[in-house]
C-alpha cells in the first residue's frame, strides 16, 4: 500500500522537477511575501497547484497544507496530511537557479510515513519512509553513521547563525565546519546522506516535514531546540535534525 503511495507520488514530483526545468527557460515573476527577502514566485505557486490537484484527484479525503496557501486548514492530525513545499530555497531558485528542491511530507494520525526531497538541477532525489526504506535515487540508504559534532559539518541559517541565535555561532565553533546552503531540504539531504552531522535552523512545518519522515527511519534525531518533539501543525520553531551523538553534544552546548 505505502509502497504503491510511494512510486505515485515519486512520478509527480519528477514530474513537477520537469516543468521547474523547463520554466527556466523563460522569465520568473518574483513577488516579496513579509519582507524583501522573502521572496515567492510564480514557479512556486504554480508547482503546489500541480502536486494539489494530482492530490485531490486521486485521494480526495486526505488533508493538505502548502507553504503557498492552498490548504484546507485541518485543526487535527488525523487521518492523512500531506505538507508541501512546493519550491524549498526560493531564494537560490531565483539567484542561483539551482540549490532548491520540492518536498512533500505524508503524516497518518500524526506520524510521519514517507518523505519526498527533490534536487532537481542537481538529480538527487531522497524519496520513502519507516515501511518502504529510504532511497536515494535508485540506491537504498543504510542508517547514518553517528557521527560526532566535533567530526562533522554543521549546517546552520545564515541569519540564525549571523546574529548567534540560540548560541549556533558556539556549535559551530566545536563542529569541524560549518555550512550554510539557504536551503532546508538540502541540508536534510546532506544529513541524510552523512555529509552533515547535523542542521539547525527556525523552521515552519513545511521545511522539514519530508525531512523528518526520511530522518529517523535512518536514525537521526529530529526536534525542536527546546527538546520538544515537533508537531506538524504547529507554527515555525527553532529546529534540529542530527545524529545521534551530534544531536547530545550540540544539546549540552544550546541549553
Ligand atoms: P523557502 O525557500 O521555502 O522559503 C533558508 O534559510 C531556508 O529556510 C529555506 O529552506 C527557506 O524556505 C527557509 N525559510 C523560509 N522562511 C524562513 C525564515 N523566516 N527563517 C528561516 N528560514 C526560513
Ligand atoms: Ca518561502
Ligand atoms: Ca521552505
Ligand atoms: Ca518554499
Amino acid at each position: 500500500m505505502e509502497q504503491e503511495l510511494l512510486l505515485t507520488v515519486k512520478s509527480w514530483v519528477i514530474e513537477a522537477g520537469e516543468q521547474i526545468k523547463e520554466s527556466l527557460k523563460s522569465s520568473i515573476e518574483v513577488d516579496i511575501k513579509s519582507n524583501r527577502r522573502d521572496l515567492v514566485t510564480n514557479i512556486d505557486k504554480a508547482t503546489e497547484a500541480f502536486l494539489v490537484d494530482k492530490i485531490k484527484a486521486a485521494y480526495p479525503n486526505d488533508h493538505i497544507v502548502g507553504e503557498e496557501g492552498i490548504s484546507d486548514k485541518p485543526e487535527t492530525v488525523a487521518g492523512r496530511v500531506w505538507v508541501i513545499d512546493p519550491i524549498d530555497g526560493t531564494m537560490n531558485f531565483v539567484l542561483q537557479q539551482r540549490n532548491f528542491c520540492v518536498m512533500i511530507g505524508i503524516f497518518e494520525d500524526g506520524e510521519p510515513k514517507l518523505g519526498f526531497i527533490y534536487d532537481v538541477m542537481a538529480n538527487r532525489f531522497v524519496y520513502g519512509g519507516k515501511s518502504t526504506g529510504v532511497y536515494l535515487n535508485d540506491t537504498k540508504l543504510a542508517p547514518v553513521e553517528n557521527t560526532s559534532l566535533a567530526d562533522g559539518l554543521m549546517g546552520s541559517n545564515g541569519s540564525m547563525f549571523a546574529h548567534d541565535v540560540h548560541g549556533t555561532q558556539k556549535v559551530g565553533n566545536e563542529a569541524m565546519g560549518v555550512r550554510i546552503l539557504g536551503c532546508a531540504g538540502l541540508d536534510f539531504l546532506s544529513v541524510i546522506c552523512g555529509e552533515q552531522c547535523g542542521y539547525i535552523s527556525n523552521l515552519a512545518p513545511w521545511d522539514y516535514a519530508a525531512g523528518v519522515a526520511l530522518s529517523e527511519p535512518l536514525g537521526l534525531k529530529c526536534s525542536y531546540l527546546s527538546g520538544k518533539p515537533y508537531h506538524i501543525l504547529d507554527g515555525r520553531e527553532y529546529f534540529i535534525v542530527a545524529t545521534t551523538q551530534t544531536y547530545q553534544d550540540a544539546m549540552v552546548i544550546l541549553n
